[in-house]
């Protein structure tokens, strides 16, 4: 059997909870990969990480490799061929006494976290690696580690397949038909409430979502706030947030960048802006994706924007320039 090394932060969190057996069962990386698996948590939790392994021995995968727990960033990615950077300090965590609740303080706080990991992902993962960011927040945490790990052969990555899906899943009910008709979806920009996922491009069965749906009112000013404001929804109905469904689209990313893409297609993740789209370059920024599922991935040219979508694109841009200066220190 081939090998892959996959290093997984956050280990012991939700998302992982959800996510690890799948990255060991075979279906993520193919029946014929064995798949050692790195995790890595802070101190005060790495003792939990035995009872995960514990499971996942218990899961009896046959394509399991070795599990290894530990502390030691160093340790957690060296050698590995996919990093999972999961793990980050959530919102409202006390920190020296103080609530983290804005914004900006929490910037900071997994700023400082990403630019120690980025560096030593830079140094000690496979020069090929490649690095998904899906601890928020996802594009300026990963706009800190790709600058920090200063690897121009590694290649960076922020989640946005999960706003992606949940875009797709509202058309797909919107239109009466079945969420495998909806291609081509794009979530431009931030992981955040000012992304934006675009249904003028998106097609239901070949044809632009829009002229499928025939009701503009519906997608311009009910659409893009259910999709955006998704995660709150689960959170308010779960009392917990998307951890099912975002150990899915982790799994998603990994598959359309590994695989090759289906031609006529895209797919949706946040990568290094080189100015298309007039995007500000050097941004981690949604795009429309392709992979040749030989080691490249290219963004989708010649997309035509409408002014509607012109200016959504604008406003996320702002917020991740603007979270850019906020975190600029760390960078200097
Ligand atoms: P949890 O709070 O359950 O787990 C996070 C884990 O990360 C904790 O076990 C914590 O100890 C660990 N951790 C913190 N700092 C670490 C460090 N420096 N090194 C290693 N581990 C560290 O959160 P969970 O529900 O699993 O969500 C994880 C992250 O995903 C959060 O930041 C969340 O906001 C983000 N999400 C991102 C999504 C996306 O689409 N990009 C969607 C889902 C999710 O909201």
């Amino acid at each position: 059997m081939k090998e892959i090394n996959v290093a997984v932060t956050g280990g012991a969190g939700q998302i992982s909870y959800s996510l690890l057996p799948r990255l060991i069962s075979g279906e993520t990386f193919g029946k014929d990969m064995k798949v050692n698996l790195k995790l890595i948590e802070i101190p005060q939790v790495v003792e939990k990480l035995q009872g995960t392994i514990m499971e996942l021995i218990d899961c009896g995968f046959k394509q399991t490799g070795s599990l290894i727990a530990t502390a030691d960033i160093v340790e957690g990615v060296e050698n590995a061929d996919w990093v999972l950077l999961v793990g980050s300090i959530p919102r409202g965590i006390v920190v020296d006494g103080k609530k983290i609740e804005e914004r900006s303080d929490l910037l900071k706080i997994n700023g400082g976290i990403f630019t120690n990991q980025g560096s030593t992902i830079g140094k000690h993962s496979k020069s090929d690696a490649k690095i998904l960011v899906v601890g928020n927040p996802a594009n300026t945490n990963a706009f800190i580690g790709k600058n920090t790990a200063n690897n121009s052969s590694q290649q960076w990555f922020a989640m946005t397949a999960l706003d992606a899906n949940r875009a797709k899943a509202q058309l797909a009910e919107k239109a009466g038909v079945n969420i495998s008709s909806v291609t081509n979806m794009t979530v431009w920009g931030n992981h955040s409430p000012t992304m934006y996922p675009d249904p003028y491009n998106a097609r239901i069965d070949g044809i632009s979502a829009v002229e499928v749906i025939k009701d503009l009112n519906w997608i311009e000013n009910e659409y893009l706030p259910l999709v955006q404001q998704r995660g709150r929804s689960v959170i308010d109905a779960r009392g917990a947030s998307s951890a099912a469904s975002a150990a899915n689209a982790v799994i998603d990313t990994i598959q359309s960048v590994d695989n090759a893409t289906e031609e006529g297609n895209w797919f949706s993740a946040a990568v290094q802006s080189d100015g298309s789209y007039e995007t500000p370059e050097g941004l981690i920024f949604g795009f429309p994706l392709r992979s040749s599922g030989q080691g490249s991935v290219e963004i989708v040219q010649d997309i035509k924007l409408n002014d509607f979508a012109k200016s959504k694109i604008k406003i996320t841009a702002a917020e991740l320039l603007s979270e850019k200066e906020a975190v600029q220190d760390l960078l200097d």
